[in-house]
């Protein structure tokens, strides 16, 4: 498989989930402003939406959208526990999750991340931002994962995005238990490794 990825953008879930299953993947660097591959080759046509995360299958089809992308992957290696099986409540719960930080975290960064953006919807994004934030640190006080004591791929999602606030100056130590979240996916080994591969990691002095 290959994985077309910006990095540190949400692709970056789809890579720590590949990691986290122990899957094989090629990894490809896109640049989503020039729409180019390192190549120099035109990104539209992996994916004519223009956005990464995509996936290439082994049989050549890709697979693009980040939440449906972290399921295949999990799917594909159910004894990593990413996900729970297809059909059960548990799995419901864990789509209750990925809708949750698509529709209500990832997208609500877009303003804060666009320079042409005005001054008044880059206000109400943070603090409609920061309430998302108020009520997901509620759901983490006492928890490891948003799910329980089990990694799943809502975390490595909530992860990356929640992230960004580190780039638009939102000061996550508000949020105790959200901030311990996220030191803690943040240590696990595959996620390092994934954060090491997009040469996201501070070089060391
Ligand atoms: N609905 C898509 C959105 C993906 C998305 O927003 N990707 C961003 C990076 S985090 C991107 O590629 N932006 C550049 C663009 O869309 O032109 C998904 O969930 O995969």
């Amino acid at each position: 498989m290959q994985l077309y990825y910006s990095p540190g953008a949400c692709s970056l879930a789809s890579h720590i989930t590949l990691r986290e299953a122990g899957l094989p993947v090629e990894l490809k660097k896109t640049d989503t402003k020039t729409k180019k591959l390192e190549d120099g080759s035109d990104y539209f046509a992996v994916n004519s939406k223009g956005s990464v995360p995509a996936l290439r299958l082994d049989d050549g089809q890709v697979l693009t959208e980040g939440p449906a992308i972290l399921q295949y992957l999990a799917d594909l290696k159910p004894e990593s526990k990413l996900a729970p099986k297809a059909g059960t409540l548990e799995r419901y719960r864990l789509l209750e999750w990925l809708n949750f930080i698509t529709s209500e975290v990832h997208k609500s960064f877009s303003p804060l991340f666009n320079p042409t953006a005005d001054a008044k919807v880059k206000e109400y994004t943070q603090q409609n931002l920061e309430k998302k934030f108020d009520w997901l640190d509620k759901q983490l006080a006492g928890k490891q994962y948003l799910t329980g004591d089990q990694f799943t791929i809502a975390d490595a999602y909530l992860f990356v995005v929640a992230n960004w606030s580190n780039f638009v100056g939102i000061e996550l130590g508000r949020w105790p238990a959200l901030k311990a979240f996220l030191d803690r996916v943040a240590a696990r080994p595959k996620v390092q490794e994934a954060l090491a591969a997009e040469g996201l990691l501070k070089k060391a002095a």
